[in-house]
């Protein structure tokens, strides 16, 4: 359990600490984009594909999943529809770097393994497919005929198909996750984890219980019209930068905005924004009209206080708050929550949220008065062992106001990779409904396994017991996305065989089975030539609309398959020839495909005209679209009781998130900074408050260990610098990937089976050298 990760060729001495922004975007957002363009791409490229971006006839920015404006709305996109991260985001992919065979014949495996995730994704895009043979110490060459033979002949020898794993990550398309999906469940299982296991998993669970459908409810249209924008557990400044458009536009029109989270996050204080005048030389607007610094993991007792107030209101003037009609119609359960909220203990709720009553009554206050209420919340909230019941007191909210398929409301998870939406949409999940099992099985005459599969940390623990044995990863980079990464390295590594398709060298290529696989692929924003033409993908945002993406910068190398014929060679190799579905012509025309999509997945008919119209289309979703809630149990929107809970800490102890910097996509490190937060040319530091730090003994600018504390045992991330920060007391803060060797495997959300990468307790420790 100590054994270290690579704690850096960085020097963490030159590592720098300024104060924190107290806004986010303006000039140098727009400067540091261009910037990171040319040092990737050289100019010319950067002007080239920052036109294409999230533009019509472009791609879909590879960044987040916020939506684009459209046209049904009546809205233009701006020539720059695109955000800093976005740009660094293509940067990234569009990089002139290269990883090819020689690289791979100069550094061994072992040396790789003791790189940090930053400078392996700085040696740019992967251009051949290369092995990692038993025994061996360098990746060599391997012919694409000779590595699907190789992975056909590895899942043929296997004792039963439920021994192979087969991971996605959310950049993949809507035609490569499904022809991909198609592939392993004609193989025989369902063990298809992806990383919205790790991700909004908790608002999939709770939403589909509550309102029918795990998706959320609101357009960008909506979000323009709303009066009132609560912003949970979500840092949009940094992770989703369009969304502060979208915050903006609606506080033009006189919204207000609650934001909740532990750190005063520079986007949710303040905007500038770089696509109009007064955002590049003004002050900018001001975005959080009530800021609740919460403790981390107290938002259940937040809602369920809110919820309280809103009855008591509601009881002393009848009708006045809660929507009575909609609730009589179209919801169930509204007496059991009213009665469980009647009374809570204020005590305890300030205890668990570390806010003051007075800003608690406020909230509600604002949250009672509001017509039109939209609830945002993204990782803050899903990544805690109470995190469905806690997505389920904001729908209870949500279902007692009737702000659920009205205009200007409704309830909206913040996806984060681009198409994870999609890919599940498409089948991508270990246990999809047996409706859609049924579709596959008609339409293609196959006959596909029924028994639920494995999610990301079932997935982890099957490696290491020795029941999953090969290890297929579409996309991703699964040994630094998962928790306790020392027990992740020795699943991987029990493998026999471990295979990454990916763009770009990352940890999950040194951490390899017995015998290991990189399969280079195309990016978003590479054309992409098959025998019948030039081919487009469909992608689906945060806000349920399908659309198309072409790329159109030249491939990375002539030796890059798409993941479609990556998913069809393979597939074609492994079920042979004759097999009943045409995986030769689907390479050849994705159309086909689509057509095939057409008639499996719900929503999707007309499917190849629909996702030519200029904006594609929008997904049905019931409870938006005419107020059912035909998908739960009850028929209705369900309210939901739950025991409030919330982390305890020990004496002592902090709890710790673990969250993203400014400069980082997940686990792609873009550069050592995080500029709002003041942090320059280091990322191991641990963000605790003054106060916090004082009654530890711990001085500003110590390094520190990180040791966190479960039940079987501690896990020590070493040498962190702690920095006195205003976050809420109790409470730190670390990057992840760094620590994520400090979250145990069985911490998880109930239900959901998400680590909880959002409450660790730990201790701080000095650090010892050598
Ligand atoms: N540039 C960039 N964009 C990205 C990503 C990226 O890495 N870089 N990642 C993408 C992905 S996959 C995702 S899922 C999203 C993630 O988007 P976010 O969820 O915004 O990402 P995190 O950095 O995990 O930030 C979590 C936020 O929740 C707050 N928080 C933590 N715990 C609690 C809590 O208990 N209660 C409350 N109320 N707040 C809490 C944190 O302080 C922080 O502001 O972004 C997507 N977009
Ligand atoms: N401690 C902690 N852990 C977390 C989180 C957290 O907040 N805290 N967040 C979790 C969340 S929300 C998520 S979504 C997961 C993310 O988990 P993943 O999705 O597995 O991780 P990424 O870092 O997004 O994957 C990056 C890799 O994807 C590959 N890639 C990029 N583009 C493409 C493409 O177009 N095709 C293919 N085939 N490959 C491509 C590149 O090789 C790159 O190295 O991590 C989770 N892990
Ligand atoms: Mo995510």
């Amino acid at each position: 359990m100590t054994r270290e990760a690579p704690t850096g060729d960085v020097d963490e001495a030159r590592l720098e600490v300024g104060k924190p922004k107290g806004w986010a975007a303006g000039i140098p957002g727009v400067a540091v984009s261009l910037a990171r363009g040319v040092e990737q791409m050289g100019p010319v490229r950067t002007a080239r594909t920052l036109r294409l971006l999230n533009q019509r006839d472009g791609f879909d920015c590879p960044g987040c999943a916020w939506p684009e404006p459209r046209q049904i709305d009546g809205e233009k996109r701006k020539l720059a529809e695109f955000c800093e991260n976005g740009a660094k985001a293509v940067a990234e992919e569009a990089t002139k770097r290269r990883v090819g065979r020689e690289f791979f014949a100069a550094h061994p495996v072992s040396e790789l393994a003791e790189r940090t995730d930053y400078w392996l994704g700085q040696q740019g895009r992967l251009t051949e497919p290369m092995v990692l043979r038993e025994g061996a110490s360098h990746y060599e060459p391997i012919s694409w005929d000779d590595a699907f033979g190789l992975i056909a002949d590895e899942l043929r020898g296997l004792a039963s198909p439920d021994e192979a794993i087969f991971y996605t990550s959310g950049r993949t398309s809507n035609e490569a996750a499904f022809v991909y999906q198609l592939l392993v469940r004609a193989y025989g299982t369902n063990n298809l984890p992806d990383c919205s296991n790790m991700c909004h998993e908790s608002s999939g669970a709770a939403l589909s219980a509550t309102t029918g459908i795990g998706k959320g409810s609101v357009s960008l249209a909506d979000l323009h019209q709303a009066d009132l924008i609560v912003v949970v557990g979500q840092n949009p400044g940094t992770n989703h930068p369009r969304m502060l458009s979208a915050l903006e536009q609606a506080k033009g029109n006189g919204a207000k905005v609650v934001a909740v989270n532990p750190l005063p996050e520079a986007g949710l204080m303040r905007f500038k924004n770089p696509q109009n005048v007064r955002g590049v030389v003004g002050k900018g607007t001001p975005l959080a009209d009530e800021f609740a610094q919460i403790r981390l993991g107290g938002d259940l007792a937040l809602f369920q206080a809110v919820g309280h107030l809103l009855l008591q209101w509601e009881d002393a003037a009848p009708g006045s708050i809660v929507d009575r009609e909609f609730v009589e119609k179209s919801t169930h359960g509204f007496e059991d929550w009213a009665k469980q909220l009647r009374e809570i203990d204020w005590p305890e709720t300030e205890k668990a949220t570390g806010l003051a009553r007075e800003q608690i009554e406020r909230i509600a206050r604002m949250i009672a008065t509001s017509e039109r209420t939209i609830y945002c919340w993204a990782m803050g909230l899903t990544q805690h062992k109470h995190a469905v019941p806690t997505i389920a007191e904001v729908v209870n909210l949500a279902l007692a106001r009737g702000m659920i398929g009205k205009p200007g409301a409704g309830l909206c998870p913040v996806r984060g990779h681009s198409n994870v939406q999609g890919d599940r949409t498409m089948g991508v999940w270990e246990k999809m409904p047996e409706r859609f099992m049924d579709a596959l099985e008609a339409e293609f005459g196959i006959s596909v396994p029924r028994k639920h599969g494995w999610d990301t940390v079932d997935s982890i623990r099957a490696m290491l017991d020795g029941r999953g044995k090969v290890f297929f990863a579409m996309g991703g980079n699964f040994a630094s996305a998962t928790p306790d990464s020392d027990r992740t390295a020795d699943a991987l590594r029990s493998c026999s065989l471990t295979v990454h398709v990916s763009t770009k060298l990352n940890r999950s290529h040194v951490v390899p089975g017995r015998t290991a696989l990189i399969l280079p692929t195309l990016g978003r924003t590479e054309r992409d030539e098959q025998e019948s033409g030039r081919q487009f993908v469909t992608v689906e945002d945060s806000m349920s609309q399908v659309h198309a993406s072409r790329g159109r910068l030249a491939p990375a190398s002539d030796e890059l398959l798409s993941e479609v014929a990556i998913v069809c060679r393979l597939a074609e190799r492994l079920l042979g020839a004759d097999h009943p579905v045409p995986w030769r012509s689907f390479e050849k025309n994705y159309d086909l495909i689509r057509d095939r999509i057409a008639a499996v997945v719900p929503g999707c008919h007309d499917y190849n005209r629909r996702v030519r119209e200029p904006d594609g289309f929008v997904l049905p979703h019931a409870p938006r679209d005419s107020r059912e809630f035909t998908g739960t149990a009850t028929g209705k929107g369900t309210f939901t009781v739950s025991e409030l809970e919330y982390p305890e800490v020990p004496e002592g102890r902090l709890l710790l998130q673990t969250l993203r910097s400014h400069d980082q996509y997940n686990t792609t490190i873009y550069g050592l900074s995080d500029r709002y937060r003041g942090i320059e040319d280091g990322r191991r530091v641990v963000f605790v408050h003054s106060d916090d730090l004082a009654a530890l003994g711990v001085a500003d600018g110590e390094i520190v260990d990180l040791v966190s504390e479960w039940r079987d045992g501690d896990r020590r991330a070493p040498s962190f610098r702690a920095v006195s920060y205003p976050t809420a007391r109790g409470c730190a803060a670390a990057y992840f990937p760094e620590a994520n060797a400090l979250v145990p495997l069985d911490s998880v959300a109930e239900k959901s089976n998400t680590p909880v990468s959002k409450a660790v307790v730990i201790r701080l420790e000095p650090h010892h050298h050598g």
